[in-house]
């Protein structure tokens, strides 16, 4: 995978697991606090007070209040139990701890039931924007802070629902574009103008500032037909971000029905993560000079 990236959930292999206690059919494990090495809360502290910096004035007003109610912060990697304890008693959800991805039923069967599954592990130091699977910085610092939002909350889990229809439905790879999209990339307008809310982009060093100022990406009103149509990258930015015009959008997607949507969409033509349509409210048209320059190297 390439560099600059944060996290590529998508259809691949599952968790590599490494050498902690062998998962439980739900896939959850013991997020075993105690056994983080000094080197470990290190990295995160690492992580930590970077994005810190970066991203007030970048994410969303609901992203900052939501990290500053919850016991995360520099001196150590947070413990699930604490959080949970915090989050259940604003939005009734958890956070627990998984060994990295997770089958997506098993993964959509958490999110149903308000419990978000986190990596257990944290990257390494030579690792720091380079990463295959969600780990605990990803997961806890980019997801858990919106999950704090009741609109949020009902979202995802609205989102887990959705997830094991369309499975069934054999129609997972255009919600998934939904999820990326919104809950991994989303940017939302504010009163003082663009702001993060997707965790990909948060939890991301280099995508916070390239998602937010860049001139190369393209910034697209959120439509949700469109956006299941729409191919993303997983192994780099993302040359489309969609905007929307207010977090409570997501309250009416979450109560969309998707199958009459998804019978509609059979036949429909995809799109390349790149393109801008006829039919776009174009915020933002990109230069594209990053991924031009990215191709030609
Ligand atoms: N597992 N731990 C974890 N985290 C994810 O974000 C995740 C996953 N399994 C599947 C998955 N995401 C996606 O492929 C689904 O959202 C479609
Ligand atoms: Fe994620």
């Amino acid at each position: 995978m390439l560099q600059t990236t944060d996290t590529a959930p998508a259809k691949h292999g599952l968790a590599a697991g490494t050498d902690h206690a062998p998962a439980r059919p739900d896939w959850t494990i013991d997020q075993d606090w105690g056994r983080y090495s000094a080197e470990e809360h290190g990295v995160w502290r690492t992580l930590f007070e970077r994005q810190s910096r970066l991203l007030p004035g970048r994410a969303c007003d609901e992203f900052i209040r939501g990290m500053q109610d919850l016991p995360i912060g520099p001196e150590q990697i947070p413990d699930f139990e604490q959080m949970s304890k915090v989050l259940r008693a604003r939005t009734g959800w958890e956070v627990v701890a998984v060994p990295g991805l997770v089958p997506d039923d098993v993964f959509f069967e958490h999110l149903a039931n308000r419990r978000f599954p986190a990596g257990q592990f944290i990257r390494k130091p030579h690792e720091l924007d380079y990463l295959e699977e969600p780990d605990v910085f990803h997961d806890v610092f980019g997801h858990v802070p919106m999950l704090m939002n009741p609109v949020i909350a009902d979202y995802i889990q609205a989102y887990g629902e959705g997830g094991l229809k369309a499975n069934r439905l054999g129609m997972l790879e255009k919600l998934a574009r939904v999820y990326w999209y919104t809950v991994e990339f989303g940017l939302v307008q504010q009163r003082d103008g663009l702001r993060i809310y997707g965790a990909g982009i948060a939890s991301s060093f280099s995508e916070t500032r390239f998602a937010v100022e860049d001139d190369s990406p393209n910034r697209v009103r959120f439509e949700l037909a469109r956006v299941t149509q729409t191919h993303y990258r997983i192994d780099d930015f993302q040359e489309t971000y969609f905007v929307l015009g207010h977090l409570d959008e997501l309250l009416e997607l979450a109560r969309i029905d998707f199958a009459p949507l998804y019978q509609r969409l059979a036949g429909a033509p995809e799109h390349e993560p790149g393109d801008l349509l006829a039919t776009d409210t174009v915020l933002t048209r990109g230069t594209g000079r990053y991924h031009t320059a990215r191709r030609a190297a």
